[in-house]
C-alpha cells in the first residue's frame, strides 16, 4: 500500500500513527524507533494489509511477508508436556546456611557466601496447558539450580510418597486420569471411572490416595506449600563416603489450602488463580521463599525402618529421621517470557551434580532415563541444552555436534577425542568429574517386586491418624465426592474395600456419605497392615505458626461506610504484610459517610469471597440495604462463612441477616477501632474449621 492512501489524524497522538484508507490503524517507527522486519531483517512497510491482486481481489502467493509471518505462527505451538502441562515459573536463587561438606561435595551445598541462581517450575499434573489451577491433583516443584558444576535439577512434587512403585506402571497411572481417550474428558480432574478403576486395582496407590484426596491437593498458593523430592538419593562427600538423603523444601509463609468448594468456585472465578498470586507476589517484592530441608540417613538406619527406602510410596516420618534445614531458596524474578522459559524449560532427574546420586529406586531408575526422552519430542531435538532457560551458567563444553537446532558454530576440524591434534579441546578430569558412588549389586536380572515393597495400608494409616480431625473429614469428603462421580458400581466398592482395610471411621464416613450399606468386597492385603507411631510433623494445619503474611484480605463496601475504620483496618493489615482488596458493587466507587466518592480496586460481581483469605463488610444503613438485595453480597459472606474464614463486619444487620450469619468463632463485629486487633488474631488463625459439620 502506498503511504499517500494514510491521512494523517486531527490531533496526531504521541506516536506516529496514521489511519488507512480502510480505517484501519498504522503505526510508524519514529526515527529512534526499532524497526519491525521479518525474519530476515527486512524492514516492513505494512503490517496491516496483505499483498493482493486490487483492492478487493485475491491475495497473491508472492506475498512472503504474510506466509511468513503465518507460518510461524502455525508453528507456535510446542507440544505440552504429556504430565504437568499447566506450569507457573519464577527465576530466584539458592543459598545455603553452612557448608555441607562433611556430607556431600555438591559445591552449591558447600558455600554459605555462593549465591546459585535457580528456575522454579509449579504445575499441576492431569491438566492440560489451559486447564485450571484449582484442580484437585498433586503440584509439581520442579527446581533448576544452576550451579557452578554443571545443572542440578530437583524434580519433585507436593506430596512426599507417589502412586506407584515401578515406572512401568507410569503410562497407565496416566492414562487413566488424564481425560477418557474416547469422550475428550473429564479435564483436569480424578473424578472419573477410569482412575478409580485402575486406582482400585493399585493397592500401592492407595497412601498417595490419601495424600491426594487431602487438602494438599488444593493449595492457596505455590508460596504456601511444601515440596519434597520422594524418591531417596545419596549424598556423597569427597571422601566418597555416602549417606542416604529426602529432599524438603519448607515455605516461609507456612502451608494454606482452600476448601473443595472454594476450589470449584474460583475455578470460575478465575481459573488463573495460582499463576497470578506468584506472578503478582513477586511484582510487588514479596518475594516468595522456601527453606530446603535434608533428611540424612545411613544403612543402618534404613534397615531398622519397617519399610523399604526404595520404594516411593512410603516416606520416612520426620520424628525417625530429623530434618535439617540446610538453606532457603528465594524466588525474585519473573520470567520475561512465558514460552521462552516456563514452556521451554526442560527438567530432568538425570541433571545431577558431584556430591548427589541416585538410588536403585525403580520408579527413580525409570524416571532418569524418561525426562531425557520426552525433552527430545516436546523441544525438538538433543540441543535444548541451548535455550537460554535450560543452558548452564558455567562453561560447558564437549565433542557432541549438529542435530536439529543448533544454535553454536563450533571451530575446528576435531570432534573426536582422544585426539592429538587439538591439544587444547575438552578432556575428562578425574579429580572434578562425576563418579557414581559404589553401590554393590547383586542378583539376577528379575521381573519382580520385592517382598520388602509389599505393605501398602499401614502409610496410608499413619497418614489419615496422624492428621487433624478437619483434614480426616475433608479426605472423607473427597472420596466421597470422588466416588459419587464414579459410574461403575463394582469400582466404587471395590474401593470401598480398599479404604476398610485404611480405617473404620474414614470408611464409615465414606460408605454413609455414598449411602452404601452392602456389597462392599472383603479385600485381602499382601500384608496385614499395622498401627504405626502417629507423625504430627504430616499436618497440614497448626503446623505452622499462625501469620496473615502474603495473604489477602477482600473488604466490601458498602455505601455511607465509616472511611476511618477502613484506614486503620487497611493500615493494620499491610503491617502484618498481608495485601487488601478494596471491593464495591460498581467499579467506579463507593460513597463515604460523609458523601465522598471513595475509590475502589475491584466490583463485587468480579469478586466472589473465594478469592480471599479473610473478609470484611463495612457499610452505612441505606449501604446496609442495597447489599442485602444484592444476591452477589449475600453469596459473598455466606461463602466467607460456608469456608470458615475470619470474617470482620461493621453496619451490615441487613446483609449478614439474610447471609444467615449467627456469630461464631473468628467473627468480628468491629464497632469501635480497637475490634481491629481482634479481626487481625482471626485472620492470623486463618480458617475456623469447626464450623463445618462433622459429617461428609
Ligand atoms: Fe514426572 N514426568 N514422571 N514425576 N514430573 C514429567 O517430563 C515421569 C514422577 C515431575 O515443570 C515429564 O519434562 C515418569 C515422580 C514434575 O517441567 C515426563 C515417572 C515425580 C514434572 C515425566 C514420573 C515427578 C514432571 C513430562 C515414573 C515426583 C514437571 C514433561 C517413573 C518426584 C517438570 C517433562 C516441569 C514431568 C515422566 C514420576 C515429578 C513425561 C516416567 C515420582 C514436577 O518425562
Amino acid at each position: 500500500m502506498k503511504s499517500s492512501k494514510r491521512k494523517p489524524q486531527a490531533k496526531p497522538p504521541k506516536r506516529n500513527e496514521q489511519i488507512g484508507s480502510g480505517g484501519e490503524t498504522h503505526q510508524s517507527a519514529n526515527s529512534d524507533q526499532e524497526i519491525l522486519t521479518t525474519n530476515q531483517g527486512l524492514a516492513i512497510s505494512d503490517n496491516q494489509n496483505s499483498l493482493k491482486g486490487g483492492d478487493r481481489g485475491p491475495t497473491l502467493l508472492e506475498d512472503f511477508i504474510l506466509r511468513e509471518k503465518i507460518t510461524h505462527f502455525d508453528h507456535e505451538r510446542t507440544p505440552e508436556r504429556i504430565v504437568h502441562a499447566r506450569g507457573s515459573g519464577a527465576h530466584g536463587y539458592f543459598q545455603p546456611y553452612e557448608s555441607m561438606e562433611k556430607v556431600t561435595r555438591a559445591a552449591f551445598l558447600c558455600d554459605p557466601k555462593v549465591k546459585t541462581p535457580v528456575f522454579v517450575r509449579f504445575s499441576t499434573v492431569a491438566g492440560e496447558r489451559g486447564s485450571t489451577d484449582l484442580a484437585r491433583d498433586v503440584r509439581g516443584f520442579a527446581v533448576k539450580f544452576y550451579t557452578s558444576e554443571g545443572n542440578f535439577d530437583l524434580v519433585g512434587n507436593n506430596i512426599p510418597v507417589f502412586f506407584i512403585q515401578d515406572a512401568i506402571k507410569f503410562p497407565d497411572l496416566i492414562h487413566s486420569v488424564k481425560i477418557e481417550p474416547d469422550r475428550g474428558f473429564p479435564q483436569a480432574a480424578s473424578a472419573h471411572d477410569t482412575f478409580w478403576d485402575f486406582i482400585s486395582l493399585m493397592p500401592e496407590s492407595l497412601h498417595m490416595i490419601m495424600w491426594v484426596m487431602s487438602d494438599r491437593a488444593i493449595p492457596r498458593s505455590f508460596r504456601m506449600m511444601e515440596g519434597f523430592g520422594i524418591h531417596t538419593f545419596r549424598l556423597v562427600n569427597a571422601n566418597g563416603d555416602s549417606q542416604f538423603v529426602k529432599f524438603h523444601w519448607r515455605p516461609k509463609l507456612g502451608t494454606s489450602s482452600v476448601a473443595w468448594d472454594e476450589a470449584v468456585k474460583i475455578s470460575g472465578a478465575d481459573s488463573d488463580f495460582h499463576r497470578k498470586d506468584l506472578w503478582n507476589a513477586i511484582a510487588a517484592g514479596d518475594f516468595p521463599e522456601f527453606e530446603l530441608g535434608l533428611q540424612i540417613f545411613d544403612q543402618k538406619t534404613a534397615d531398622e525402618f519397617e519399610f523399604d527406602v526404595l520404594d516411593a510410596t512410603k516416606l520416612i516420618p520426620e520424628e525417625f529421621v530429623p530434618i535439617k534445614m540446610v538453606g532457603k531458596m528465594v524466588l525474585d524474578r519473573n520470567p520475561d517470557n512465558f514460552f521462552a522459559e516456563t514452556e521451554q524449560v526442560a527438567f530432568c532427574p538425570s541433571h545431577i551434580v558431584p556430591g548427589i546420586d541416585f538410588s536403585d529406586d525403580p520408579l527413580l531408575q525409570g524416571r532418569l532415563m524418561s525426562y531425557l526422552d520426552t525433552q527430545l519430542s516436546r523441544l525438538g531435538g538433543p540441543n535444548f541444552h541451548q535455550i537460554p532457560v535450560n543452558a548452564p551458567k558455567c562453561p560447558f563444553s564437549n565433542l557432541q555436534r549438529n542435530a536439529m537446532h543448533q544454535m553454536q558454530v563450533p571451530k575446528g576440524r576435531v570432534a573426536y577425542e582422544p585426539n592429538s591434534l587439538d591439544p587444547d579441546g575438552p578432556r575428562e578430569t578425574e579429580s572434578r568429574g562425576f563418579h557414581t558412588s559404589d553401590r554393590p549389586l547383586t542378583g539376577a536380572a528379575v521381573r519382580v517386586r520385592s517382598e520388602t515393597f509389599a505393605d501398602h495400608y499401614s502409610q496410608a494409616r499413619l497418614f489419615y491418624r496422624s492428621i487433624t480431625r478437619p483434614e480426616q473429614r475433608h479426605i472423607a469428603q473427597a472420596l466421597t465426592f470422588e466416588l459419587s462421580k464414579v459410574e461403575t458400581e463394582a469400582v466404587r466398592l471395590r474401593m470401598l474395600g480398599h479404604v476398610a482395610l485404611i480405617d473404620d471411621t474414614l470408611s464409615t464416613e465414606v460408605r454413609d456419605g455414598l449411602g452404601v450399606d452392602g456389597g462392599v468386597p472383603k479385600l485381602t492385603p499382601a500384608r496385614e497392615p499395622l498401627d504405626l507411631k502417629v507423625s504430627p510433623a504430616l499436618r497440614l494445619f497448626g503446623k505452622y505458626e499462625d501469620t496473615l503474611m502474603g495473604r489477602k484480605v477482600g473488604i466490601l463496601l458498602g455505601g455511607g461506610f465509616d472511611p476511618e475504620i477502613l484506614a486503620a483496618l487497611v493500615a493494620a493489615i499491610e503491617k502484618e504484610g498481608a495485601n487488601t482488596a478494596i471491593v464495591a458493587a460498581k467499579i467506579q466507587g463507593e460513597f463515604e459517610s460523609g458523601g465522598k466518592m471513595h475509590a475502589v480496586e475491584m466490583a463485587l460481581r468480579a469478586s466472589p469471597s473465594v478469592l480471599f483469605d479473610a473478609v470484611v463488610v463495612l457499610s452505612g444503613s441505606d449501604g446496609d440495604k442495597k447489599l442485602a438485595a444484592d444476591p452477589n453480597a449475600v453469596a459473598f459472606l455466606m461463602d466467607a462463612d460456608r469456608h470458615c474464614k475470619a470474617i470482620g463486619w461493621a453496619g451490615v444487620p441487613a446483609l449478614s441477616g439474610k447471609a444467615g450469619l449467627k456469630g461464631a468463632e473468628g467473627m468480628v463485629p468491629l464497632v469501635a477501632k480497637t475490634a481491629i486487633k481482634d479481626f487481625i488474631k482471626a485472620a492470623r488463625i486463618g480458617r475456623f474449621w469447626d464450623r463445618e459439620e462433622d459429617k461428609p
